[in-house]
């Protein structure tokens, strides 16, 4: 296949996009009235009821949707960025008595907090990360050290506190822990509430660029934020990172080589271990409504295998 430049490859995945919008619109469509087929026939009695059930399966048809693109993009693209079909939000689509809608955001472009003890081991190159995301966002460094530690003890396997050298378990409970550490990765950003002396402020000021995936996982400088990029590569200063990010509108990198040529001098390389170009963990937001029911699920998948995994699922 001859090379193609980017601006044309652009244009490409922008016309398929546009392509796979028009074909959600019909798939969900499709999909919706072959449910309401179903539940038509059902004995379902109460009108409110069938209403929500309705809308559930509506919200998990949109889901099912996103997995479909992932997986096509899979076996069609070796990278990742947010000009491909599957970061196009699918915008209310009308469906008998009701409307659908979906998106998929990347999790890959966003700072794992499990990575600050991967497989239970701290990464004091993660800490460093960490604490440099901290800055971009206005937690001063004392502050972002101490937190990064504290999450680390909270998730590391062992049960020895960094600050005391003693029982991390009794350090916590000290502080008000209402559990013990779980020594174990966080399912989701919302446990941070569980930790003593993570406060609500800094959750909120984070949450825009952190997430948690149950595997150590790769930042996609594709899709990651100037905050979470200069977090990441050595020694990238956040304008710098900004400009980057304007950048790569224009021409995604190829991989990590590429990225690395387009650095400034004086900045990284990007450490191979946590930087990458592709999106392994999306989570899929499904919306719906049927009568006077809505529901909202949220789902985090896993594409390490053809066929996007669910990892755990919720309905807000
Ligand atoms: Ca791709
Ligand atoms: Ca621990």
């Amino acid at each position: 296949m001859p090379a193609r430049s980017p601006a044309s490859w652009r244009c490409a995945e922008r016309g398929a996009a546009v392509i796979t919008a028009l074909l959600t619109v019909a798939l969900v469509a499709g999909l919706a009235s072959a449910l309401l087929a179903d539940y038509g026939a059902s004995l379902e009695s109460l009108a409110g009821r069938h209403d929500q059930a309705q809308a559930r399966w509506l919200a998990r048809g949109a889901i099912d949707w996103g997995r479909n693109v992932l997986s096509d993009d899979a076996a069609r693209t070796t990278v990742d960025h947010l000009g491909e079909p599957w970061a196009i939000r699918v915008p209310p689509t009308p469906v008998e008595d009701g409307e659908v809608s979906g998106e998929l955001r990347d999790q890959s472009g966003l700072f794992n907090l499990n990575n600050l003890a991967p497989g239970g081991a701290a990464s004091e190159e993660q800490q460093e990360a960490f604490v440099r995301l901290c800055g971009a966002v206005g937690i001063p460094g004392s502050e972002a050290t101490r937190v990064a530690l504290t999450i680390t003890d909270w998730i590391d396997a062992d049960g020895v506190s960094r600050f005391t050298g003693g029982d991390e378990a009794s350090v916590f409970a000290a502080e008000g822990a209402s559990q013990r550490p779980p020594d174990a990765e966080l399912a989701h950003v919302d446990e941070l509430a569980a930790i003593p002396g993570v406060g609500a402020d800094l959750i909120e000021r984070l949450r825009p660029f952190v997430t948690a995936l149950p595997a150590p996982s790769q930042v996609n400088a594709n899709t990651a934020s100037a905050e979470v990029l200069h977090a990441i590569v050595p020694d990238l200063p956040l304008d710098t990172a900004r400009v980057l990010v304007a950048e790569r509108e224009r021409a995604w990198f190829k991989d990590i080589p590429d990225f690395n040529a387009r650095l400034p001098e004086g900045s990284g390389p990007a450490i191979a271990a946590h930087t990458g170009v592709r999106s392994l963990f999306i989570l899929a937001t499904g919306r719906a409504r049927y009568g006077l029911s809505v529901v909202r699920m949220e789902v985090l998948l896993d594409r390490r295998q053809k066929w996007p995994r669910i990892v755990w699922q919720r309905i807000l």
